[in-house]
């Protein structure tokens, strides 16, 4: 039998990497690990929610199970807002920073996370994921201010996500190497399944939403055509794999080699900017793919570079495979000028649409109340 280790073991481990650690940052990733068997234990009885509803004469679990996202939103606000560990949090599903109650302790690292990803998946039982990204605080006072959570994803001091799958694993990276735990229902304990995840070599997968072709630039649709052996050198077609859930489509092409992409598209007049979250989303996942030995890129360069100039501004995201992002960002170099015109300044901080507060059919997104 091989070596049984519990992430609260791997994680008490990880620290001696670190002299001088307080365990502080530590018992910050247990908690993580506590609010995903949690957010497992929900998401695995969403399908049951209607019927022991109706058994009960009352929708209690119907209701809850629409809520499910807001579900996962709060027991991570409230895993970790007295713990006296963070200064604030940022979640995928408020316009601003939560701060820490006044009536408690605050510390030195600042938590971003998408609570659910991907949740238009739960109904139909198909994997959704959560997001989460770890920085240092780098202000003075005692509350976190936009300044901590909009730092450039090289500077996080971990990150991770976990995916409610066939069944749930929570996989983080400390920048010591991607691990892997699988929980393990019957003893409610998360278990190294994968240790020192290394994205293979050989490529198997891509993942793109076809769907959207009409809208790619001309260089994206070239580069999927170079995916699938139609264009260049026309090499063996990858397998095209997309669930819609990033955290799943990640995960997959992260075990077995691959890329995912979601460009910057000509949709709308914000289309160029992608769809997804940098600070909620990408920068987690450009940090573990790249301590996996991969890369992410925007298209134009490195998502780990980019200091972003607000809460949730999007990015395209290309992540995976080293060569294969790097053969996006060739294509998009030598055919998306257009592109590249209109991105560039505001990747590198120019806001040209000052109203990212809305959503995507344009009207104002609706504040969530935190429960204090
Ligand atoms: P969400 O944050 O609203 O759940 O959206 C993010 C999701 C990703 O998980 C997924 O990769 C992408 O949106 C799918 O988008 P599309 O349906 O446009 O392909
Ligand atoms: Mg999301």
């Amino acid at each position: 039998m091989n070596k049984i280790v519990t992430i609260e073991r791997h994680i008490f481990e990880q620290q001696k990497h670190y002299p001088g650690a307080t365990g502080t940052f530590t018992s910050l990733l247990y908690d993580l690990a506590l609010a995903a068997k949690l957010i497992s234990r929900e998401t695995n009885r969403a399908g049951l929610a209607n019927i022991l509803g109706a058994t009960e004469g009352q929708n209690v679990y119907g209701e809850r199970q629409q809520k499910l996202d807001m579900f996962a939103d709060e027991i991570i606000f409230k895993m970790n807002d007295h713990t006296g560990r963070l200064c604030a949090m940022a979640s995928e599903e408020h316009d601003d920073i939560l701060t820490i109650p006044p009536h408690y302790d605050t510390g030195k690292y600042v938590l971003l996370y998408d609570p659910l990803d991907g949740s238009s998946n739960i109904d139909v039982n198909v994997s959704i994921g959560t997001i989460w990204a770890i920085f240092r605080k780098v202000t003075s006072g005692a509350q976190g201010t936009m300044e901590d959570m909009l730092q450039p994803g090289h500077q996080l001091a971990a990150a991770g996500y976990i995916i409610y799958g066939s069944s749930t694993m929570m996989v983080y990276s400390t920048g010591q190497g991607v691990h892997g735990f699988t929980l393990d229902t019957s003893v409610g304990e998360f278990l190294l399944s994968h240790p020192d995840i290394r994205i293979p070599n050989q490529h198997k997968y891509y993942s793109v939403n076809h769907s959207y072709e009409k809208y790619w630039y001309p260089g994206v649709r070239r580069y999927v055509k170079w995916l699938q052996g139609l264009y260049g050198e026309g090499g063996k077609p990858l397998g095209n794999r997309y669930i819609g859930s990033l955290v799943a489509d990640f995960h997959r092409n992260l075990l077995q080699g691959g890329v995912y992409l979601y460009p910057g598209d000509t949709r709308d007049e914000k289309g160029y900017q992608g769809k997804l979250r940098l600070t909620f989303e990408a920068q987690a996942l450009a940090f573990i793919a790249r301590q996996a030995g991969g890369y992410a890129s925007d298209g134009a360069g490195d998502i780990l570079d980019i200091k972003p100039h607000n809460l949730h501004q999007r990015v395209p995201l290309f992540i995976g495979n080293r060569d294969l992002v790097l053969k996006a960002e060739e294509f998009i170099r030598d055919n998306d000028k257009e592109w590249l015109d209109l991105y560039l300044p505001f990747r590198n901080g120019e806001d040209p649409t000052p109203k990212m507060n809305q959503t995507k059919n344009g009207k104002k997104k609706k504040k969530r109340a935190v429960v204090n």
